[in-house]
């Protein structure tokens, strides 16, 4: 399908849901232009809310047929583009499979609230294991357990949580950074997997951006 795609970002180093449907568009080998609006300044909120009716990044804009419209929300950017290039297997090709790919990624995009708080993205800066309480415990092990199980049954067919790279990596990228950031060890399927993603080349690419921009001033 032929368009124009502008991905509008928040910022690469704290911004979890940006990163999504950037990596998916990336791996896909979607060609879009990006633009980043940096957290946590004074006009970041009167930035992004011409863009976004949300209020929130990111935004994907199409262009095509001399029209523009806009999807907000990282699931519903990923859901538009698997549904645009249906070429690429965005999501796995078995239907068990790819019902469970979009169970995952509801129940981050839902779920695992004390991981986000006590975790937060930060990927530039490794910083010391914070004190996890037991519900973040909980929810490190669920994400453990999730990861190997994929990995044993799938893992197989290209390293990934369904074997080829799909959205559920997307969403659980962020995740291996926060890991990463906060030290949280892992048994070991689990992180041979977050090393695979840490390595893939548009990851990287992320990292390193994420590293040049400004820190957040409190
Ligand atoms: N559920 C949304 C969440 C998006 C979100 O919370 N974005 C944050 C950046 S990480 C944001 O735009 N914050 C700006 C603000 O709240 O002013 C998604 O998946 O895209």
């Amino acid at each position: 399908m032929s368009a124009n795609y502008t991905l509008i970002l928040a910022s690469k180093n704290y911004s979890s849901w940006s990163l999504r449907p950037w990596l998916a568009m990336k791996m896909a080998d979607i060609p879009f232009t990006e633009e980043i609006i940096p957290l946590y300044t004074p006009q970041t909120k009167e930035r992004i809310a011409p863009l976004s009716p949300s209020g929130k990044l990111p935004v994907l804009k199409i262009e095509e047929k001399g029209k523009t419209h806009s999807v907000w929300d990282s699931l519903a950017i990923c859901e538009t583009l698997a549904e645009r290039h249906p070429e690429k297997a965005f999501w796995p090709r078995h239907s068990a499979q790819r019902a469970e790919a979009r169970s995952i990624c509801a129940e981050m995009h839902s779920g695992f609230p004390d991981v986000r708080k006590t975790l937060p993205m930060d990927l530039a800066t490794a910083q010391a294991t914070p004190e996890l309480d037991e519900n973040v415990q909980v929810q490190i092990a669920r994400i453990a357990a999730m990861w190997t199980s994929l990995l044993e049954r799938f893992g197989d067919g290209g390293g990934f949580l369904f074997g080829g790279f799909s959205i559920a990596d997307c969403f659980y990228a962020p995740v291996v950074t926060r890991f990463d950031t906060y030290a949280i060890e892992l048994p070991p399927l689990a992180r041979a997997y977050a090393q695979r993603i840490r390595a893939l080349p548009p990851m990287q690419e992320w990292t390193e951006a994420a590293r040049k921009e400004p820190k957040r001033q409190d």
